[in-house]
């Protein structure tokens, strides 16, 4: 997009560029609205005795987190300190934010929100193919392709300048398939619409390339040259009789066939999944059966043809990939690989041994903080867990189990009203840096104004951090351990100790010194080029000037006079053997399935008025007319039977808590099923209900689909 600062406002107008077309959608353009909005946060805050959040100087607001960092990393070892991050962070500040909490904290514990968004994908990506990068190839191939499946997605409403790229294939002659458990407005644009009770895609998948290998529409030569591990897949999907799949999962077999048929037979084929596949106890699996099926027709890295994931977030991709992960460091390298510790380290100044190792996926991380071996202290940049963490109750008691909660914002999220101190940051149009979108493609974000007197960018707020951390002499603290805290005495109450500045014998010897972490970004930049250079995502190559003079450089890109990568796959896969790998997946039921108690199935997901937890789109009028509040989306013949009428206030139970929201009833959902959109928090909470049952690779919660009682309230 392109932004006009027109008598000093700045503007959002959208841009002709190949990925949006010149489209933007609601939220893009009411987005300036927060830049001036009174909810804006222009000084720090910080919790008085009384329990208040009182304004407070940058000074004495970065005296006390890193007094209270310092006081829970001395009495409980350095691991006690904990930082959570956002793939909505530019790559510079969630490149630098992995490097604080290793360098300047040395705690193992980072991890993000992107944990609850592309780690399922991630995981299957990168066990196929070698390579984590969402879709292989521009977005503008959807638009050639002869037949498109996309699987648990909606992107009418969770990403609208996608759709021209689908209306262009549709008006080519293409076949659009939509898998959802709701007729929402991208099914309503299908062709064929598949309605599976959630939680059945993986068996769907398998019998789809069951009876693509019985109709004989399985590419061979490709399975032959390019792949490795078809024949336990093959034995494994040949218990997958459709029959059996339809009665799983409520979807004809009929419908099955006519969507093997379509793949299999279509000169090109792309299939896509987003977070209805993969938010799931089972999303890797779930994606691998994904790929086996694309991988046995023979699509990847033919034209328009392909697996790919629809990444969620501004800079979902590039938030992946550069170390705020927990166990991974720039350029998506591996933190336990000891070429890549020794590589980082380098570039770092320090010491290899002093990196941590692996810290533990999002859920875990937040579900520890405050009990004797968690976390005591947590630093927040980029998101906001009480509304969007599953089984949110219990991850908010956590938080405020803590000793020391940060949170950095530029609005008074849920997170941060429960915070010790809060950080008021700049937004967007404050900032430059780099962005990669969902194609892999590194783009330039650009300043258009200063930010607002008493606000400063998320990179200062880390250097001036980084700055205190480093200033005080003395022992090293207890060394970061895997089995727990360093002995002490516990501490229970919810204090915040300010430790003298001058407490020298505890704290670890300067490592950090101040231009270690630059508050420039295009300097932090050019450190994260050298941090990525050789690693699976490479940026060597890509300079600021390079994506200036073009539409945006695609990854992999390890030389700035050589070529990048906008489509990935033609010849060879990045893994050892240069084959893609099969995976062979068994469908499992939910984690919680229906039971008389709990008789109905539960499930998420996004309006198009409103954007993750809504912090930000609440307080935008347009947006909150469009989509006020709350709602439980259920079916007429299931409302009947329950007594439940339009609007009517019900009450939707899990094992895990309950919301209270007016209903909404629709004829286009499974009556079996009730959905509710996450992005309010309260009575609303759709995470109130949800399972915190996890994915065993990817550590993804069960957001997509739980156990509920439905009552009028
Ligand atoms: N308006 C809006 N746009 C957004 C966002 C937002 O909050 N608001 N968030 C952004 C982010 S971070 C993300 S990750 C993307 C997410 O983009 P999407 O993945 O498109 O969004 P969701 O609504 O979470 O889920 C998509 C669909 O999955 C369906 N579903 C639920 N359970 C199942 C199941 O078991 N199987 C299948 N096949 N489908 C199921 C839901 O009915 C829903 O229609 O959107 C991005 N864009
Ligand atoms: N039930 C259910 N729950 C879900 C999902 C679901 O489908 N169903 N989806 C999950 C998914 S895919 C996602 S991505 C998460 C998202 O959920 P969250 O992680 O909560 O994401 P946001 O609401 O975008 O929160 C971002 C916060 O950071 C602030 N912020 C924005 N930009 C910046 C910045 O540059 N710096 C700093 N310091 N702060 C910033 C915003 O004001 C906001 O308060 O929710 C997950 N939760
Ligand atoms: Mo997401």
């Amino acid at each position: 997009m392109v932004l006009r600062d027109t008598d000093g406002r700045i503007e959002v107008r959208p841009r002709d560029f190949p990925t949006n077309r010149g489209g933007l959608c609601q939220k893009g353009w009411t987005a300036a609205e927060l830049l001036d909005h009174p909810d804006r946060l222009t000084t720090p805050l910080v919790r008085d005795p009384a329990g208040e959040l009182r304004p407070a100087s940058w000074d004495v607001a970065l005296d006390r987190i890193a007094d209270g960092l310092r006081t829970v990393q001395r009495a409980h070892g350095r691991d006690a300190v904990a930082v959570f991050g956002g793939g909505g962070l530019t790559n510079e500040k969630a490149y630098a934010l992995g490097k604080f909490a290793r360098v300047a904290l040395r705690t193992r514990h980072i991890d993000y929100n992107g944990r609850w968004c592309m780690s399922s994908a991630a995981a299957a990506g990168l066990r196929a193919f070698g390579i984590d990068r969402g879709l292989p190839f521009p977005l503008t191939d959807l638009g050639r392709t002869g037949t498109l499946l996309l699987v648990g997605a909606n992107p009418a409403e969770t990403m609208p300048p996608l759709m021209r790229h689908l209306t262009d294939q549709r008006a080519r002659g293409g076949r659009l398939i939509v898998v959802d458990p709701r007729l929402t407005a991208t099914a309503r644009q299908a062709d064929l619409h598949l309605q599976p009770l959630p939680g059945t895609d993986l068996a769907v998948a398998n019998a789809l390339l069951h009876i693509a290998l019985t109709e004989g529409l399985i590419d061979r030569e490709y399975v032959a040259a390019r792949t490795e591990g078809f024949d336990a897949v093959r034995r494994t999907v040949a218990g997958y009789w459709p029959a059996e799949v339809e009665r799983l999962s409520g979807v004809p077999v009929a419908d099955l066939e006519e969507t093997a048929r379509a793949l299999g037979t279509a000169d090109s084929a792309v299939i896509l999944t987003a977070r209805g596949a993969e938010q799931h106890a089972k999303g890797v699996d779930t994606v691998s059966a994904y790929v086996n099926l694309a991988l046995a027709l023979g699509l990847p890295g033919r034209p328009h043809s392909g697996y790919g994931c629809l990444t969620g977030q501004g800079n979902g991709q590039g938030g992946r990939e550069h170390g705020q992960k927990a166990d991974q460091l720039p350029g998506y390298r591996k933190i336990d690989d000891p070429v890549a510790r020794a590589h980082v380290a380098g570039v770092w100044g320090i010491d290899p041994a002093e990196l941590p190792g692996p810290g533990v996926p999002a859920y875990q991380l937040l579900d520890s903080l405050g009990t004797p071996d968690g976390p005591r202290a947590l630093l927040v940049f980029g998101s906001n867990p009480v509304v969007s963490a599953p089984r949110a109750a219990r991850v908010e008691s956590r938080l405020r189990d803590l000793d020391l909660l940060v949170v950095a914002d530029f609005l008074r999220s849920e997170t941060a009203e429960l915070a010790d101190v809060v950080l008021p940051v700049a937004q967007w149009a404050e900032e430059d840096g780099t962005m990669t979108n969902l194609e892999g493609r590194v783009l330039r974000r650009r300043a258009l104004r200063e930010p607002p007197p008493g606000v400063r960018t998320d990179l200062a707020v880390l250097a001036g951090l980084a700055d205190r951390l480093a200033d005080t002499p003395g022992a090293p603290v207890p060394a970061a351990t895997s089995d727990g805290p360093a002995p002490t005495t516990p501490t229970t109450a919810r204090t915040v100790v300010p430790a003298p500045r001058t407490a020298p014998d505890h704290f670890p010897a300067p490592r950090t010194a101040p231009d270690r972490f630059p508050t420039d970004p295009r300097t932090v930049f050019a450190e994260l080029r050298r941090a990525s250079a050789g690693g699976v995502a490479d940026y060597a190559g890509v300079t600021w000037d390079r994506i200036e003079s073009t539409d945006g450089v695609f990854w992999p890109c390890p030389d700035p006079d050589g070529p990048d990568s906008p489509r990935l796959f033609a010849d060879t896969f990045p893994t050892p053997s240069g084959r893609a790998r099969f995976h062979a997946v068994q469908h499992r039921p939910a984690a919680e399935e229906v039971c008389a108690d709990y008789p109905l199935h539960f499930t998420t997901g996004r309006v198009l008025a409103q954007y993750q937890s809504g912090a930000q789109t609440r307080r935008v009028a347009a947006l909150h007319r469009a989509a006020p509040h709350g709602f439980v989306e259920l079916h007429p013949d299931l409302a009947a039977r329950l007594g439940i009428g339009e609007g009517d206030e019900v009450r939707v139970a899990s094992r895990r808590g309950e919301l209270r929201a007016p209903a909404r009833l629709s004829p286009t959902i499974r009556p079996d099923t009730v959905f509710a959109p996450f992005h309010w928090p309260g009575a609303a909470r759709a995470n109130s209900v949800t399972n915190d049952a996890l994915d065993p690779v990817s550590g993804m919660p069960e957001f997509k689909i739980c156990a509920v009682r439905v009552e009028r309230a």
